[in-house]
């Protein structure tokens, strides 16, 4: 009876002494965006591709969207490890850290951007502010729009409602508009009940959430470039061994690299915006120009503010 139970208990430990097999990490997963969509479909194949190929080594649980965090608090829930890796884009985070309003500004390709130290810097705030290793940026080089219910005849926006997230902010107040900051998922709704006149967002998307049933106009020309994030938190990343770390930066490279087929979605669904009708609003190169200019002039200007020790440094690295 003794001797049995002596043995059960050199088994059971048995099977919590490290082997090939307990090397394996299961990460918890969120994304900022609702599963299935376009801002988090990119991120679901790197985690079928990590669950696939990292048999015995890191493994991804995906637990969810919005309906298991709201997405403003995903960046806070990487800081504080109540999940292990997420899909978000700085404009969620920029509670935290400021300077991640600076990916949409950054014109240089992400190739650039890690061969020039933009990206070591980043990851250094990141470490630094949200307790954050900057894994990869996806959906980079598409721009923005706004998308209105009203069609305006100049580039002013005065009297007009429109949600915002910080991307869209601070342009969205320089042409006169009123900014009303929502989470995606509060859109649809926000413009059905006219409590918004329009909302700023990607060239891609806007069906994901039927949102092109409550949209009448797209201003032409998009700006910046879109910016969606693989965070991990910074401890979890440190706990790892160096074969789980180079997996993941492999992946997380592998992700970066899909830039044509961000491109190719861009495209598609402006082909598709049109035959939605969804009419362009477009006031010509030299007013377009202008609109450009303004948009990263008050981009800029805003960063800079907040961060006085990083906002310049990311401008002139980014050539500007
Ligand atoms: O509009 C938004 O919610 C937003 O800021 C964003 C950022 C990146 C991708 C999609 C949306």
């Amino acid at each position: 009876m003794r001797l049995a139970t002596i043995v059960g208990i050199g088994l059971f430990a048995a099977a919590l002494a490290p082997s090939a097999s307990a090397q394996e990490v299961t990460l918890r997963a969120v994304t900022a965006f609702a599963e299935g969509t376009q801002s988090s479909i990119f991120f679901e194949r790197f985690i079928e591709k990590v669950n696939k190929e990292g048999k015995g080594l890191v493994q991804i649980n995906y637990i969810g969207g919005p309906r298991a965090m709201p997405p403003f608090e995903v960046g806070n829930a990487i800081r504080t490890k109540v999940i292990d890796i997420a899909n978000v884009p700085g404009a969620f985070y920029t509670n935290l850290m400021v300077e991640a309003d600076a990916h949409k500004l950054l014109r240089k390709s992400m190739a650039e951007q890690r061969k020039n130290g933009t990206f070591d810097l980043l990851n250094q705030i990141h470490n630094q502010k949200v307790n954050a290793w900057y894994l990869a940026r996806q959906l980079q080089n598409v721009p923005f729009h706004l998308y209105l219910t009203k069609k305006i005849d100049k580039l002013d926006l005065t009297g007009l409602k429109l949600r915002v997230t910080p991307v869209y902010r601070d342009l969205v107040e320089s042409l006169g508009g009123n900014p009303i900051t929502t989470a995606p998922g509060e859109v649809y709704t926000a413009l059905e009940r006219g409590v918004v006149d329009g909302y700023g967002w990607p060239a891609y998307g806007i069906f994901d959430l039927s949102w092109d049933k409550v949209t009448k106009y797209r201003l032409d020309p998009g700006f910046y470039s879109v910016e969606v994030n693989v965070l991990m938190n910074l401890d979890v990343w440190k706990g790892l061994n160096d074969a789980q770390r180079k997996f993941l930066t492999d992946a997380a490279a592998w992700l970066e690299g899909l830039e044509p087929e961000y491109a190719a979605l861009a495209k598609s669904e402006l082909e598709r915006q049109a035959k939605a009708g969804i009419q362009p609003i477009d006031f010509g190169p030299a007013e377009s120009k202008k609109f450009l200019d303004r948009a990263y002039e008050v981009g800029w200007a805003s960063v800079i503010k907040r961060s006085s020790e990083h906002g310049p440094k990311l401008k002139s690295m980014d050539g500007n």
